[in-house]
């Protein structure tokens, strides 16, 4: 069958209505800016592109106060660079600024806000393991003309797409804007994103998940159950064994969960209270991307006490507790919280 690119796959839901011109165009943009980010990825240590920002012993430290690779700060740049002329964006927000950027005035400006976490993952880079792009669109309010961050504070449910991009052994775009979500791998040769999977369905019931092990004695109790019952297999209350995947980058882990199944956790624990914090992902450009794309392939998305979409945000860089994937598994972990929580008063 004759390959579909990215381009004819969003001329044809533009001709479903299901997407519009200014979006169909700006995903476009989006998607050509991470192929940018793929080939700087690719080059590795022949690039000069591993390692940490900044000059001599003073490192780069972005909004988050953590110190930013030379890939966080170039790949931030190619997703700008590439957005500030196209006209479908008011501005742009990303984790490694604190404020929202605005179009420069010399360029048109359209009616969509961009969102991204421009390298997902970014510890992994200097390993080699696979690292990723997280994306959000929303639509700018009426008679904005000059964003600011109140205007970016939309809850989930408003977001018109979402995708991400993995680059691992191959450069894979997967994407949703409210009609399934869809896969895109890169063929190299040619240079554009083929269509490789079409409605792509996370499998209701699984037997892996993914979290890290490592703050077990930090989780809350209702966390400690769900997970030491899953570690108990089949002699367990689960009554199967269970797998454990964790690759600390949440592109990975969620493009595993949308091939194979499985549930993601990073909870809220006792570290993260004892930082002031709310939670390790960030809602915005995050949580919310992955959730839409997740529940889109008919898995669930939730914070252990409420559905990811509907949180109301109140903070440009606010930070949640995240339960993806199978949801089945994503209800029993939400409902032994909401047990916990009755049980608390
Ligand atoms: P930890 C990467 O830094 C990230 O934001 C996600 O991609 C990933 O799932 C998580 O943090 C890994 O966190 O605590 O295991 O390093």
């Amino acid at each position: 069958m004759k390959p579909v690119s990215l381009i004819q796959f969003l001329i044809e839901e533009r001709r479903a209505n299901h997407i519009n011109a200014e979006l169909s165009l700006l995903i476009e943009v989006v998607a050509r800016a991470c192929k940018r980010i793929a080939v700087a990825t690719n080059k590795g240590a022949l690039g000069g592109v591993l390692g940490m920002a900044g000059d001599g012993d003073a490192l780069s430290i972005n909004v988050q106060g953590e110190a930013q690779k030379k890939l966080d700060v170039i790949s931030n740049e190619i997703l700008l660079e590439a957005n500030a002329w196209g006209g479908q964006l008011a501005a742009c927000a990303s984790e490694e600024m604190e404020d929202p950027q605005p179009i420069p005035d010399m360029y048109p400006k359209g009616n969509h806000l961009l969102l991204f976490d421009p390298l997902d993952g970014s510890s992994n880079i200097d390993v080699n393991v696979s690292v990723g792009t997280i994306f959000s669109i929303l639509r700018c309010p009426d008679g904005v003309t000059e964003a600011k961050t109140e205007h970016f504070l939309q809850p989930g449910t408003a977001q018109l797409a979402a995708g991400y991009v993995v680059y691992g052994p191959a450069t894979v775009l997967v994407l949703t804007f409210g009609h399934g979500t869809h896969e895109f791998t890169l063929d190299r040769e040619v240079g554009s994103f083929v269509l490789s999977r079409r409605a792509i369905k996370v499998p209701e019931e699984t037997a892996e998940f993914a979290i890290n092990m490592s703050n077990q004695r930090h989780w809350e109790a209702p966390m400690q159950r769900y997970i030491g019952e899953l570690l108990a297999g089949k002699d367990g209350p689960r009554g199967k064994d269970f797998n454990m995947r964790w690759v600390a980058s949440m592109v990975a882990d969620v493009h595993r969960i949308l091939t194979r199944g499985g549930v993601f956790f990073y909870p809220l624990d006792a570290k993260i209270k004892a930082k002031g914090e709310t939670g390790k992902l960030r809602l915005m450009y995050e949580a919310n991307p992955m959730a839409f794309i997740i529940e889109q392939a008919g898995g669930a998305a939730a914070t252990g006490r409420e559905r990811i979409l509907d949180i109301m945000p109140t903070a440009l860089h606010q930070r949640v507790p995240v339960f993806l994937g199978s949801a089945a598994e994503v209800e029993v972990a939400s409902r032994y919280h909401r047990q916990a929580d009755g049980a608390a008063g």
